[in-house]
């Protein structure tokens, strides 16, 4: 692993899905790998789903995804944080990959059908969503990509086109490998069924109120089996057990799920102690979140400071693809020997 890259949507409050899914390894990842670790809030595809998009809500969305992820333990001064149109690159890249891709190849992308089979109007942006991925990841040459499941197919798509690309045009890029976390790649909403997700308005906020955090762990599915207290528990089919697992110790996860198998606990009691221990993850965060809320222009440097580190590689990576692609350069960036040779 040589130079890790991810991103996050700023399509409305960042949660427990996008935590343990991908921030825990952005954040262990970033201690590994310093400035080879970069990440970036992805706002230019936010807009591709009008479902989730709103003009009046993107820039404090941006801003509150990035300070999120610093309050839960990224630190900007280790790796690499900013904000994609802040590097213009990511979409001139975009545009040249979206030349060499076979539309049957976005078409065929799991997320385009389900989150077009809601909209009536579908913007094309949404079908361009894992062309602009790819830019992304490959503007860094990045070989290993942090996600949760719901990204595998995406990343595929970017090791096509990678591979593609370095068919035609020479050697240029890594073909990224995707990295999960094993012990919550999809996170479920609270209801036990559907991708934890911002858009679905299935999910426990990061940042959340104690009060409305506790008033959905309380609704959660149980066992649909277990009816009365006297009746026995299966913790495989407990959503909160699954929940749980993300957040207790495995020893106490253990003697809980014998207490409910064997009728000695109620469900009560099981999601009590689910609300203190995920609050033991989440208070610090939130503690942490509020003193940088205080301070916005510390997060504001660090993402001008995370742009100027990534454009520097973004550019880099741009004159070799411009070059590859066979673009006529700029006067000032050519040798009088170069330019005979490219108008010959
Ligand atoms: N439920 C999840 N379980 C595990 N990982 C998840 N991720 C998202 N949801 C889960 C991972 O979090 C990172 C950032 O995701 P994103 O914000 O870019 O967009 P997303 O995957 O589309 O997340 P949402 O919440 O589902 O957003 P909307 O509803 O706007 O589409 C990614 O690495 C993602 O895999």
């Amino acid at each position: 692993m040589k130079r890790v890259f991810s991103g996050f949507q700023p399509t409305g409050e960042l949660h427990i899905g996008n935590y343990l899914g991908a921030m825990v390894n952005y954040i262990a990842l970033g201690e590994q790998l310093g400035q080879n670790a970069i990440f970036c809030i992805v706002d230019y595809h936010a807009p591709t789903n009008p479902a989730a998009y709103d003009k009046d809500l993107l820039a404090q969305r941006t801003f509150e995804a990035a300070l999120v992820n610093i309050a839960a333990g990224l630190d900007p001064n280790k790796v690499i944080l900013f904000v994609q149109s802040h590097v213009a690159e990511h979409t001139e890249l975009a545009w040249i990959f979206a030349t060499q891709t076979p539309y049957g190849d976005l078409t065929r992308m799991t997320q385009f059908k389900d989150k077009a089979a809601k909209l009536v109007s579908v913007p094309a942006g949404l079908l361009m969503y894992p062309v602009l991925m790819a830019a992304d990841i490959l503007l860094y040459k990045a070989d290993t990509v942090p996600v949760g499941e719901d990204q595998t197919q995406h990343l595929e798509l970017t090791r096509e086109i990678a591979r593609r690309w370095n068919q035609t045009y020479g050697e240029t890029f890594p073909e990224p490998q995707v990295y999960l976390n094993p012990h919550a790649p999809r996170v479920p909403g609270i209801d036990g069924k559907a991708k934890m997700s911002k858009s679905v308005g299935n999910t426990i906020g990061l940042l959340e109120d104690e009060e409305s955090i506790w008033a959905k762990i309380r609704t959660m599915p149980d066992d649909p089996a277990r009816i009365r207290l006297s009746d026995p528990g299966d913790p495989e089919r407990s959503v909160v057990f699954k929940f749980l697992q993300y957040f207790a110790p495995p020893e106490l996860v253990q003697v809980l799920q014998e207490e409910y198998r064997r009728r000695g606990i109620g469900t009560l009691v099981v999601k009590q102690i689910l609300m203190q221990e995920m609050m033991k993850t989440l208070r610090p965060i939130r503690e942490r979140a509020a003193e940088l809320k205080a301070k916005p222009e510390q997060v504001l440097d660090a993402l001008e400071d995370g742009a100027t580190k990534a454009r520097r590689i973004a550019q880099a990576t741009m004159e070799e693809v411009r070059e590859k692609f066979g673009l006529l350069r700029p006067k000032r960036q050519q040798t009088p020997l170069d330019l005979r040779a490219a108008l010959r």
